[in-house]
Order: structure tokens, then C-alpha cells, then sequence
């Protein structure tokens, strides 16, 4: 089984930093690029912008726990500079985003990409190495999909048990 890439129907929220702005705003737009590729409409996409990836967790969860989203996209960047501040930047961020999605079971895409240098970060926003940000889109659909498809398959194994133990029951 796996999660088709049609966005027609789904609702996503967008989580960006605008700590090195000049690289999450070019991932932001590959992302929704990608959405709205797939078949989904503005309306149905919502950006949120942070101060920096750090705050990228609480806020994802928190759009989690609208509701409202089949998936989310955690959009940041961050530049290792000369102390450890990048390491614990980038630490609580990849680690807050994987708790914020196991605990409300929305999938949350990783987009931070975590760079030794200013070069790096651009040859993953567009240059060299393609957009992270439209892989993120991608990822985000299929994970969407996904989530869909095995909660209605949940619903069903469930629904299987209880009939199961009714027939055993007589
Ligand atoms: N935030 C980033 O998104 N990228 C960075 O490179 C970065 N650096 O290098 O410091 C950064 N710091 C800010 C941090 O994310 C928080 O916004 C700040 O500490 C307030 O909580």
C-alpha cells in the first residue's frame, strides 16, 4: 500500500521560519508549487510563519491539534555558525518535529535543511541539487494520502474484530 500523489481534497499546513528568509521562502514556494501541482487549492494550503526553525515544533503541533490538516510541512534552515548553537538548534527542532507528529499521529515533513554553509543551503533551494522544498510537497501528499487510507483501514480492521467476536459469540 502506499500514498498516492493527488492533492485534490487534502488540507496541509505550512510551517516557515523566517531565520534565513532568503533561503525558506524559496522552499516555501517549491512546496506549495508542488501542492497546488497535484491538485490542491489555495485555499485548502496555510502558512504560518515563525521566527526560527527552534519554534517550528510547538507550532507544528499546535496546527496538529486543530484538526484541520491531512498533513504538515515544517519549513527552516540553519547555517552552522562558529558555537554549538547550530547543534542545539538542530537537534530540538528535528527531534520536537518527530514528537510532534508521533504524538498527534498528523505527519509532519521535514524540511530544515541543516548546512555548513550559505552555498549548501541554496544548491538544495533551487540550484544544484534540485528544491527540497517540492520534495517536501511531495512528501507531504503522499503522507497526507497515507494517513487517510490507514485510518479508514484502522475503522475497518476494528470493525472486522467486533464482528468476529460477535460471530464467536453466536
Ligand atoms: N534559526 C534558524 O532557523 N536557523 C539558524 O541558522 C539559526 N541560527 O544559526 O542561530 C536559528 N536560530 C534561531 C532559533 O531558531 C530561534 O528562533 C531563537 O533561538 C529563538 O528561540
Amino acid at each position: 500500500m502506499s500514498g498516492e500523489l493527488s492533492a485534490t481534497g487534502l488540507r496541509f499546513g505550512i510551517a516557515v521560519s523566517r531565520f534565513n528568509s532568503f533561503i525558506t521562502e524559496r522552499l516555501l514556494a517549491a512546496a506549495v508549487d508542488a501542492l497546488e501541482r497535484a491538485g490542491a487549492t489555495s485555499k485548502e494550503v496555510d502558512v504560518v510563519r515563525v521566527p526560527g526553525a527552534f519554534e517550528l515544533p510547538l507550532t507544528s503541533k499546535k496546527l496538529a491539534q486543530t484538526g484541520k490538516y491531512d498533513a504538515l510541512i515544517a519549513i527552516g534552515c540553519v547555517i552552522r555558525g562558529e558555537t554549538a548553537h547550530y547543534d542545539y538548534v538542530c537537534s530540538e527542532t528535528s527531534r520536537g518535529l518527530q514528537l510532534a507528529q508521533m504524538d498527534t499521529g498528523v505527519p509532519v515533513i521535514f524540511c530544515v535543511l541543516t548546512v555548513d554553509t550559505l552555498e549548501q543551503a541554496i544548491d538544495r533551494a533551487g540550484l544544484k541539487s534540485g528544491n527540497k522544498g517540492f520534495e517536501a510537497g511531495l512528501a507531504a501528499i503522499e503522507m497526507g494520502r497515507l494517513s487517510k487510507k490507514l485510518r479508514g483501514n484502522a475503522g475497518g480492521a476494528v470493525a472486522n474484530a467486533g464482528q468476529k467476536k460477535k460471530a464467536q459469540r453466536g
